[in-house]
């Protein structure tokens, strides 16, 4: 009997890592435009920081009860740092549209600033500094799955991410969004 628990026991550790491996990667590459022009995969609604024609790429990469997200960018405001959040909404032609931050456990209070809600193991916060050339790259990962259709978009902000009582999450003007299917 003991034998045959661990044989079990051996195939499920097989089966479990292949079906975490067979959750596709979600990929979104493509230029900034200026909002309002239309539906776009990625809008500015500030051309200084984010040009239009700058690049951005975002990628999801489901693991087993684990989410990365990877954000890239070049040919904005080099030397700068700006902060960044996956949000519940896609892109529209106001910087509003794209909605609050998606949560895992959600605030009853909203807009949520508080650090218990709004923090970087409960979002995901993207925060990047670009270089002399006006590239960057960073990356969050977090415990948890999204859930369906409910995270829509990257948004980019003025500045850092804030994480003190009462303005935890908050980082400023919403300069750019990007649309992302997240799943
Ligand atoms: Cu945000």
């Amino acid at each position: 009997m003991a034998v045959l628990v661990s044989v079990l026991a051996a195939a499920m550790a097989v089966v479990s890592p292949m079906t975490g491996a067979a959750d596709p990667e979600v990929f979104v590459g493509g230029q900034f435009r200026a909002a309002g022009g239309g539906a776009h995969q990625a809008v500015t609604f500030d051309a200084k920081a984010i040009p239009s024609g700058s690049r951005v790429t975002v990628v999801e990469s489901p693991g087993a009860g684990t989410t990365r997200v990877e954000l890239r960018l070049d040919g904005v405001q080099p030397n700068r740092t700006f902060g960044a959040h996956v949000h519940t909404q896609p892109c529209g032609s106001t910087p509003e549209a794209s909605g609050p931050h998606y949560q895992n456990v959600k605030d009853p209070q909203q807009p949520s600033t508080d650090p218990a809600y709004a923090n970087p193991l409960n979002e995901v916060w993207l925060d990047f500094t670009t270089d002399a050339r006006g590239g960057a790259h960073s990356s969050a990962t977090v415990a948890w799955r999204f859930r369906p259709g409910e995270a829509r978009s990257v948004v980019i902000h003025d500045h850092a991410t804030d994480t003190t009582p009462g303005h935890a999450g908050t980082a400023g003007a919403r300069l750019a969004c990007v649309n992302v299917p997240f799943s």
